[in-house]
């Protein structure tokens, strides 16, 4: 007798676990699908009492989760079980090769990859940090004392961040200043794309200045990036969330000359 045909999943194989209604860090992991137009389901956003579901999926994995976003992945864990992982840049290096979002067998390249994402992660924590550089338990105006002096330190590290970007699309002849490595999109790309955007909304003075020396990030690699098919149809819909009151705040004092 022959087997019978496996039962195909009609349900998404991805569940993003994340908190409602702010972009985030969750806005990483969404950029990657919609770039290639992956189904996956943003379960906060999209699923009644999702809140709750992502937030006891993610205390019960297996080891549970410290902080979203994490990922669960139907089929991928031991026995065919649900795989849950977390940290932002341990998804997106899972997901880089199945979606795509790597050159093909290159190895070497998906380091280079995942560097410059944990670096333009860094600079995302970084903005983070200047409200609310002492304690994220607490209120910004409970520590604006402290953010004024880490606004200041800010201005300068922006500066190196961005310029260090701005290099490596130099650098990289084949990526004709679209592309960080190689010359495809990668999610390296998609990752510094949303970091740009939130630092300009956040800090669009700062940013403004800083934009001179960076000709390549603010004009070819900013545009190209949000031209990608996917991507274009995705930030002109209603399931991109604008930036409120999540990593990339705007409180203009924290952003005067
Ligand atoms: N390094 C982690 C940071 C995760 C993180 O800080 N998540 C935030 C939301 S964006 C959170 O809920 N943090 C709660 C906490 O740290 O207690 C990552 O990149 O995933």
């Amino acid at each position: 007798m022959s087997p019978s045909p496996k039962k195909k999943r009609e349900e998404p194989k991805y569940e993003l676990l994340y908190h409602p209604g702010i972009p985030g860090r969750g806005e990483f992991v969404r950029l990657v699908f919609e770039a290639t137009g992956t189904p996956y389901i943003d379960v906060s956003n999209q699923e009644t009492r999702g809140y709750a579901k992502a937030k006891k999926l993610t205390a019960e994995g297996k080891p549970p989760v410290f902080a979203p976003p994490a990922l669960l992945i139907h089929g991928e864990g031991y026995d065919g079980k649900p795989l849950l992982i977390s940290q932002t840049a341990n998804i997106l290096l899972y997901l880089g090769p199945k979606l795509g979002l790597v050159p093909e067998g290159d190895e070497v390249a998906r380091y280079y990859i995942n560097g410059l994402t944990l670096t333009a992660l860094d600079l995302c924590n970084e903005a983070h940090d200047v409200h609310h550089p002492i304690d994220v338990a607490q209120y910004y105006e409970e520590q604006k004392k402290e953010a004024l002096k880490r606004a200041q330190a800010f201005k300068r590290r922006i500066s190196l961040f961005l310029e260090y970007f701005e290099g490596v699309l130099n650098s990289n002849e084949e990526g004709a200043g679209k592309y960080l490595v190689g010359k495809q999109l990668t999610y390296a790309d998609t990752t510094l794309w949303q970091v740009l955007v939130g630092v300009e909304f956040a800090f669009p003075k700062t940013v403004g200045k800083v934009s001179k020396s960076c000709p390549l990030l603010f004009s070819k690699f900013k545009e190209s990036i949000k031209e990608q098919k996917g991507l274009q149809e995705y930030l002109s819909s209603d399931r991109r969330l604008p930036f409120s009151m999540g990593i990339f705040r705007y409180y203009p004092e924290l952003d005067a000359e």
